[in-house]
């Protein structure tokens, strides 16, 4: 067996169970045990965000095209989302970990890291924490979560879907070789359709296979990310639970009912994609600055193309030209518009270093 032994942290990623549904579920108990969905309207381009479990047995899912999803499940229960409602909830979820640490890296509004490794609450037990934390989302929240405990990151985020909904599966330092020797190789983060087919080549399916095979040969076929795959493959996984998370650009996109025929219309929806953009650039902190500012269109037949130029306050005249350049690129009817900027973010030297170079 491989000598390395993960360090010995405490790590608890919480998720959400069908979180947006859950939230219209709670706020409407007549929903409760039908299928339901909250996703924008079949008939208008709609997609769905997420689906209650009992419409996920009709093959709802997440991402698919609202039409589809309605195909599936006739009697579907679509219902428009309420996203206020889900940052409520998100941020009552919050205040219940900020009880037990300070360590808590949100992924989504629903899912977030906590290291739990100087907790002293439920006599240290991180076990008994996350049963705690889930206990007083339910009463407090009106949702269920599911929880993944486990001495690093990328365990304990296999392990929060292990017994999903409104579950929890641990997995001590012990258990981790028992439990990577069978693990697809394909739930490492990172590992896709592509390199998984490669891997499989090789008779490598599992974890266990990983580590039968020697590092060098891991870097030599796919660089530093064979290294990565090679390290969680045997448990080691050092990525410490970042509390702060910082932006990387901001940015506001829209679906069209109908597609946009030519440039004048498309260049006609800049002034309110620019409303709402800057709203968004309103609430960021002071310590970000705007760098690029970039549009993306994408056609009628989903093609698409993103522009970006060096730009520190980016105006309708900015957005309305990088719009002709990506409208001469396709020429046909645009189903989608976005246009955002690029963030640096001054409180990281590196960002500033960047800034200084150029
Ligand atoms: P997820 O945690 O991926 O899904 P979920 O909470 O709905 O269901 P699960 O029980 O499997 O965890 O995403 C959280 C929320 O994010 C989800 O409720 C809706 C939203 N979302 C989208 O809007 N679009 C998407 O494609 C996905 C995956 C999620
Ligand atoms: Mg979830």
């Amino acid at each position: 067996m491989n000598s390395s032994t993960p360090a010995k942290r405490k790590i608890i990623h919480i998720d959400a169970d069908c979180f947006y549904a859950a939230v219209e579920v709670r706020d409407n108990p007549a929903l409760k045990g039908k299928p339901i969905a909250v996703g924008g309207s079949a008939t208008r381009r709609g997609v769905i965000a997420t689906a209650s479990y009992e419409a996920r047995k009709f093959g709802v899912r997440s991402a698919m095209a609202s039409a589809t999803a309605v195909k599936r499940c006739p009697q579907l229960i679509l219902i428009p989302g309420r996203m206020a409602e889900y940052r409520e909830a998100s941020r009552q979820m919050h205040e219940i970990f900020a009880d037990y640490t300070d360590l808590i890296e949100p992924l989504s509004l629903d899912e977030a890291f906590l290291d739990v490794s100087n907790c002293s609450r439920c006599r240290g037990s991180a076990t008994l924490i996350a049963q705690e934390i889930r206990q007083r989302i339910a009463a407090h929240v009106g949702i269920t979560v599911s929880a993944g405990i486990a001495p690093n990151k990328f365990i304990a985020k296999v392990a929060s879907d292990l017994n999903k909904p409104d579950g929890q599966y641990v997995i001590t330092p012990e258990q981790v070789d028992g439990f990577l020797e069978t693990l697809p190789v394909k739930r490492i983060w990172g590992v896709g359709k592509v390199t998984a087919e490669r891997l499989e080549q090789q008779g490598i399916k599992t974890c266990g296979d990983v580590r039968r095979h020697d590092i060098y040969q891991f870097v030599q076929q796919f660089g530093q990310f064979g290294e990565h795959i090679h390290n969680l493959a045997n448990g080691v996984d050092n990525r410490p639970v970042v509390s702060e998370w910082r932006r990387k650009s901001v940015s506001v996109e829209h679906t069209y009912e109908t597609d946009l025929p030519d440039l004048e219309s498309c260049q006609e929806k800049i002034p309110a994609l620019l409303e709402s953009l800057q709203k968004r650039l309103q609430r960021l902190d002071e310590d970000y600055r705007i760098q690029n500012c970039f549009l993306k269109m994408k056609f009628f037949d989903f093609n698409q193309t993103t522009i970006e130029r060096q730009q520190t306050e980016p105006s309708y005249a900015d957005y309305a030209m990088l719009c002709e350049e990506a409208w001469q690129r396709g020429q046909v009817p645009v189903r989608l518009l976005g246009i955002g900027a690029r963030l640096i973010d001054m409180t990281d030297s590196s960002g500033q270093m960047d800034l200084f170079e150029k």
